[in-house]
């Protein structure tokens, strides 16, 4: 009789046993998965798009809008290297502000609009993207030109439409646009090629961009 007892014992005692092994298997798997998928903290946070420091024309260091006749020092006359100046825009312009104005490469007036006509001018302006992702660097913004113009980044023309056929809307309203490849590491430049067909010249440049911050991802 005791011998049956320790046997049913026994037998209850392996199958509990085998009941409770499978239990703790997938226990421990499930802690594994815990564990690969890994703690929630900055290591596995996506990468975060952040501003990069790029200006508009006519913007002081704080992105302000400069006065009439003041120096655009981001924006520099190709060939010369002097600054651009920032302009009283024409009436038939589209006005200044709020996020930039327009510049060339004096102040004008009715009495140099002969010596103006025909002139072609490049303004380049440079943004440094070191420590950022530079392959995910997206520029938009808004552009007009007097007459007509074209968008260069690094030396290479970019997917921009051109500004062309010295078309009135070419000034009188901004156009947006998009870059989002030709980037390089560190310092890049970008160049607005203006061909000023006839009278006063302009170029207004409204621009922001973001890029990935190194080390988040
Ligand atoms: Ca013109």
């Amino acid at each position: 009789m005791r011998m049956v007892q320790n046997t049913k014992s026994f037998k209850t005692l392996l199958i509990m046993f085998l009941l409770v092994i499978p239990i703790l298997v997938v226990g421990c798997n499930g802690d594994k998965q815990k564990t690969d998928s890994g703690p929630i903290g900055a290591s596995n946070t996506p990468p975060q798009a952040a501003s990069i420091n790029v200006y508009g024309t006519g913007l002081n260091d704080a992105h302000g809008l400069l006065a009439d006749g003041e120096a655009d020092t981001h924006y520099k006359i190709k060939g010369t290297g002097a600054n651009a100046i920032a302009i009283d825009p024409l009436g038939t312009y589209a006005p200044n502000g709020p996020n930039s104005r327009w510049i060339w490469d004096r102040q004008e007036s009715i009495l140099d609009v002969s010596s103006n006509s025909g002139k072609s001018l490049t303004f380049v302006t440079t943004f440094d993207l070191a420590g950022f992702n530079h392959t995910t660097t997206v520029l938009t913004g808004k552009w007009a030109a007097d007459n007509n113009g074209s968008i260069w980044l690094n030396g290479i023309k970019t997917s921009v439409a051109d500004l062309v056929g010295s078309a009135l809307g070419n000034f009188s309203s901004l156009h947006s646009f998009v870059i989002n490849s030709g980037f390089v590491a560190g310092l890049n430049t970008l160049e607005f090629r203006i061909e000023n067909t006839e009278l006063f010249g302009g170029l207004r440049v409204d621009i922001a961009g973001t890029a990935e911050q190194e080390g988040d991802h």
